[in-house]
C-alpha cells in the first residue's frame, strides 16, 4: 500500500502526471501493450465505446483522445488477472466480505457462473443451463411478479437493455430500478415538467459558440475529463467559465492539455475558471434565486421568447421578487455582490449553457434546483438556439439509452401500447419500484427477488446497514457481473454471480461478430464493437443472458429469443418499430459518428401539456434543516481514483491525498473552533427523523478550502450515513450531497494508523 499523506496538488489537472497515472494502471493490470492497443481504439467508428463517463466524443475519425480515468475503465475491464473455480474454493464469502473494495476490485475478471453454497459459505461453479433453470423456477414460484426487482446499471447496451425490459414486462412487472434512480433522475424529472424532455438539449457545437458556460456541481477533472478539452477551447477564446461549487475543484481551476505537445513540452496550462463561486452546499436554489431576481429587477429579459414560448412568468416573477435578499445571502452562502457580478456575466453573454451534476441533482429540493436552473435559462430565452441551453451531464456511459430503451419503473402507456403490440402481450401497466422503493419492499418482505444487470446495488445505494438487511431478507440474489463486488457478498439465501462480456470485448453470436449502441449525454447513439478476446470462453454476452432467462423464465413467450440474439440488428429492428426515433436504425447507426436524436427544445418545441415551456416558482425553505450547533452539512464524492463503487487506487491527486480514503474535508476554522487539528480522526454520525444511529468511525480530517460549516468525503464508505428516507422530493433520489451530520473524536486515535 502506497504511504499515506496529505500534499496539496500545485499543479494543474491533466499534464504528465495524468500520463503517468495512465501508465501505472495499464501495468497494475498486466496489460501494458495489449491494455493500449485496446485503448487506442476506444470511441473510434469501428472500435469500443469508452465504458467510462456519458460526455460524447468529438469526432469519432479523429485520432484517440486520450482520457486518464477512461484508460483506468478500460484497464480494469481489459486486466490480465482472473478469478475462477480455484479461487472462490479458497475464499469462503465470510473472508471475502472482510475485504475492502479495492482489494475485491483488483482481484480480476469473473471467468464462469457461480452459484452460492450456504453450507460451505462459498460460491461454486454451475453450468449455465442450470443456472437459469433454478432462477427461472424461482421466479415463477413468486406468488406475483411485483415480487421480483431488476436492476440496471448504466453501462448495459440499448440492445441488452431493451431485451431486459421486455423480459420483465413479459414476464410481468415494471419493477425496473436503475442507477438514474440514484443519479440524474431529478434532472428527468424537473426537465420533462418543463419542456417536456428529460434530456438535455445541446450538442458539442455549442460548446464552440457559448458566449457563457456555467457549472454547477460537477467535477469534470475527475468524472468527465473529456469535457476539459471543450472547456479549454472554450477558455482559450474568451468564452466566460462560471462556477459553482463549494470546493475548488482543479480541473475547473487549470488544465495542460495531455493532446497539446506546447502544453506537455512547455508546461504551460490554461485557466479554466473565468469566475469560481464557493456556495454552501445545497445553496444553488438560492443563488439561483438571486440571479433570478437581479434579472428581473434589471428588466433584462428575452421578452419575445417569453411571451411566445412560455407560461407561468408571472407568477413566478411575482414569487422570486418576493423572496428577501437576506435569505437568499444566508441560504446560498454567497454575498449579494457575487450573486450580481454572475448575474451581470449571464445578463451579458448572448448564448449561455448551463452544466451540471451530482452537487444539484443529490438534495432533498433538486428537483426545485433544477427548475430553477431552467428557469434562469428560459428568462433569456436560452434553449433552442446555437450555444445555449441546458447539459445534465450524465453518469454513466449508457444510462440515458438505457432509459431510452424503457428501463424505467413509470413507463408511460405509450411506450407500453408499442411494446405490446410489437410482442403481441399485455404489459403490466402498475407503475414499479424505484431503488429506495425496492431496498424498502425487500426490507418488508413484499420482495423476494433481486436481479441485477451489472452495477453494485449494495455499494452504491444509500443507508448500507439497512440495505444489506434487505438484501439478505431475499430469497435469492443474481448479479450479472464482470468483476467481483460488495453486491455477490451481501446476499440472498440462493445467490449466483452470472458473469458477462465486458465492452471491450469480441461478441460471437450464431450468427457472427455484434456490436452494440450507446447513447452519450448528447443523445449521439453509435455503434461500439469489442476489439479483445473475451476474459473468459464461458462468458455470455448480456443480451445473451437475458434471452436464455427469459427462455427458462417464461413458458408461453412467443418472442423469438434465439433469433434476436444470434443476430443484433434483429433486435435493433425491433427497438426500431417500438421506440420513436429510431426510425431506420440499422442503416442510421452504420454512418460513420452515428445519428444524433431529435431533441424538440433545439426547435423550441416543447411537448408539454400546453406546448410551451412552463415557469415553476420554488420558495425558499423558512429554515435549513437541522441548523443546531455542531451540526455540519456533509457531501459525498468521488475521488480521482474510483469509478463509482469500483476503486482503483488510494490516491485523489487533484485534492492532494495520498494512500487513503477515509478522509473529511473540513474548514481551518471549523477546526480550530473545535479546538481540534488537522490529521485527527473523527466518527461522523448523521442525523435524522428516524432516532436510528447511523454512525462511520476513523475518519481523518483534512484541512480544505470549503465553505465553513461543510464537510466532504467519499462514497460509498459514507453511504451507511445516508437516511434510506433522505431523499429528494419528488424524484427519490437519495440525498447523499445533504447529510446533516455530526462529528466526534474517534476511539480510533489521533493518528491515521
Ligand atoms: N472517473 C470517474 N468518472 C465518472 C464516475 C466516477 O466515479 N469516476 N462516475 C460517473 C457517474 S455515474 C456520474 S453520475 C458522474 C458524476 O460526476 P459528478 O457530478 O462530477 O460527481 P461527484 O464526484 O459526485 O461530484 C459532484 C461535484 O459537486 C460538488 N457539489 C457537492 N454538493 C454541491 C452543492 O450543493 N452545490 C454545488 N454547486 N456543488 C456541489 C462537489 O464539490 C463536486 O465537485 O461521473 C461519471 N464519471
Ligand atoms: N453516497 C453516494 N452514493 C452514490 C453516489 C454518490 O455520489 N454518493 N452516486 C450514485 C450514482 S450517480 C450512481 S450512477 C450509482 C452507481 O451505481 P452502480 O451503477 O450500481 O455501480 P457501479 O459502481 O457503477 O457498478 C460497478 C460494477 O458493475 C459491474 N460491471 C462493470 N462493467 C460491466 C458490464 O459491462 N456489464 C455488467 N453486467 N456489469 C459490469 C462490475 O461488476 C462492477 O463491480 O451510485 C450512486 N451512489
Ligand atoms: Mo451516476
Amino acid at each position: 500500500m502506497s504511504d499515506r499523506s496529505i500534499k496539496p496538488y500545485d499543479k494543474p489537472a491533466g499534464g504528465w502526471d495524468s500520463l503517468k497515472r495512465s501508465w501505472q494502471a495499464l501495468r497494475d493490470e498486466g496489460i501494458v501493450t495489449r491494455g493500449a492497443k485496446a485503448l487506442l481504439r476506444t470511441n473510434q467508428n469501428d472500435g469500443f465505446d469508452c465504458p467510462g463517463c456519458a460526455w460524447p466524443d468529438r469526432n469519432p475519425n479523429s485520432t484517440f483522445e486520450f482520457c486518464e480515468n477512461g484508460v483506468k475503465a478500460v484497464a480494469a475491464e481489459a486486466t490480465a488477472k482472473r478469478i475462477g473455480a480455484e479461487f472462490f474454493a479458497a475464499h469462503t464469502v465470510a473472508e471475502l466480505a472482510a475485504r475492502d473494495d479495492l482489494w475485491l476490485e483488483a482481484q480480476g475478471r469473473l471467468t464462469e457462473p457461480l452459484r452460492y453454497d450456504a453450507a460451505s459459505d462459498r460460491y461454486r461453479p454451475i453450468a449455465w443451463d442450470e443456472a437459469f433453470a433454478a432462477i427461472g423456477a424461482r421466479l415463477r414460484g413468486l406468488a406475483h411478479p411485483d415480487e421480483a426487482l431488476f436492476y440496471t446499471s448504466g453501462r448495459t447496451s440499448n440492445e441488452a437493455a431493451f431485451l431486459y425490459q421486455l423480459f420483465v414486462r413479459e414476464f410481468g412487472t415494471n419493477n425496473l430500478p436503475d442507477c438514474s434512480n440514484l443519479c440524474h433522475e431529478a434532472s428527468g424529472v424537473a426537465m420533462g415538467e418543463q419542456i417536456g424532455s428529460g434530456k438535455g438539449a445541446v450538442l458539442l457545437e455549442d460548446f464552440e459558440q457559448a458566449e457563457a458556460i456555467f457549472i454547477f456541481g460537477q467535477n469534470p477533472g475527475t468524472n468527465h475529463p473529456r469535457m476539459l478539452g471543450e472547456l479549454r477551447a472554450a477558455a482559450k477564446r474568451g468564452c466566460r467559465i462560471v462556477v459553482f461549487n463549494p470546493l475548488r475543484e482543479r480541473g475547473l481551476e487549470r488544465f495542460a492539455y495531455p493532446q497539446s505537445p506546447a502544453d506537455m513540452l512547455t508546461g504551460s496550462s490554461t485557466p479554466i475558471a473565468s469566475h469560481y463561486y464557493q456556495l454552501r452546499i445545497g445553496g444553488d436554489l438560492a443563488a439561483l434565486t438571486g440571479l433570478c431576481k437581479h434579472l428581473l429587477a434589471a428588466g433584462s429579459l428575452d421578452r419575445e421568447f417569453i411571451a411566445a414560448h412560455t407560461q407561468d412568468f408571472e407568477s413566478f416573477a411575482a414569487a422570486v421578487e418576493a423572496e428577501p435578499w437576506e435569505r437568499i445571502v444566508e441560504q446560498s452562502g454567497l454575498t449579494r455582490t457575487q450573486i450580481e457580478q454572475a448575474a451581470q456575466i449571464y445578463d451579458a453573454s448572448r448564448a449561455t449553457i448551463f452544466c451540471w451534476g451530482m452537487g444539484i441533482t443529490q438534495h432533498r429540493r433538486s428537483v426545485a434546483t433544477i427548475q430553477m436552473l431552467m428557469n434562469t435559462l428560459l428568462l433569456k430565452g436560452n434553449i433552442g438556439k446555437p450555444g445555449a441551453g441546458p447539459c445534465p451531464v450524465r453518469g454513466h456511459s449508457n444510462v440515458q439509452g438505457d432509459r431510452t430503451m424503457g428501463i424505467y419503473e413509470k413507463p408511460s402507456d405509450e411506450f407500453l401500447d408499442r411494446l405490446g403490440a410489437e410482442f403481441g402481450f399485455e404489459p403490466p401497466r402498475k407503475h414499479g419500484h424505484d431503488v429506495v422503493a425496492a431496498i424498502q419492499a425487500m426490507r418488508d418482505g413484499q420482495a423476494k427477488v433481486l436481479f441485477a444487470m451489472g452495477g453494485n446495488f449494495a455499494a452504491a445505494t444509500p443507508d448500507s446497514e439497512r440495505t444489506a438487511e434487505a438484501l439478505r431478507r431475499c430469497d435469492l440474489t443474481v448479479h450479472v457481473s464482470t468483476k467481483l463486488n460488495r453486491s455477490h457478498l451481501v446476499h440472498g439465501r440462493e445467490a449466483f454471480i452470472l458473469p458477462c462480456l465486458g465492452r471491450s470485448e469480441i461478441d460471437q453470436q450464431a450468427e457472427g461478430r455484434q456490436a452494440v449502441t450507446v447513447e452519450d449525454s448528447m443523445s449521439m447513439v453509435h455503434l461500439s464493437s469489442g476489439l479483445k478476446p473475451p476474459a473468459s470462453e464461458q462468458l455470455l454476452s448480456e443480451p445473451a443472458i437475458v434471452a436464455r432467462l427469459a427462455r427458462a423464465t417464461l413458458p408461453d413467450t412467443t418472442t423469438p429469443w434465439r433469433e434476436l440474439v444470434a443476430h443484433y440488428d434483429r433486435i435493433r429492428e425491433r427497438i426500431a418499430r417500438v421506440i420513436p426515433g429510431f426510425e431506420d436504425f440499422n442503416a442510421r447507426v452504420r454512418v460513420p459518428g452515428g445519428f444524433h436524436l431529435h431533441h424538440p427544445g433545439r426547435e423550441r418545441v416543447f411537448p408539454t401539456c400546453s406546448g410551451k415551456a412552463v415557469f415553476f416558482a420554488h420558495a425558499l425553505a423558512d429554515e435549513v434543516l437541522f441548523a443546531e450547533p455542531g451540526v455540519y452539512e456533509l457531501m459525498t464524492v468521488r475521488s480521482h481514483d474510483q469509478y463509482n463503487t469500483t476503486i482503483y487506487g488510494l490516491d485523489d491527486r487533484y485534492r492532494g491525498v495520498h494512500g487513503f480514503r477515509r478522509v473529511c474535508f473540513i474548514h481551518p476554522e471549523d477546526l480550530r473552533e473545535r479546538g481540534w487539528q488537522a490529521g485527527m480522526l473523527v466518527d461522523i454520525t448523521s442525523i435524522w427523523r428516524d432516532g436510528i444511529e447511523r454512525i462511520v468511525r476513523g475518519f481523518m480530517l483534512v484541512e480544505y478550502d470549503i465553505p465553513k460549516g461543510c464537510l466532504a468525503s467519499y462514497f460509498p464508505e459514507t453511504n451507511a450515513l445516508v437516511p434510506l428516507d433522505n431523499v429528494a422530493e419528488r424524484a427519490g433520489t437519495p440525498a447523499s450531497k445533504s447529510i446533516p451530520v455530526r462529528l466526534s473524536p474517534s476511539a480510533a486515535g489521533t493518528e491515521a494508523s
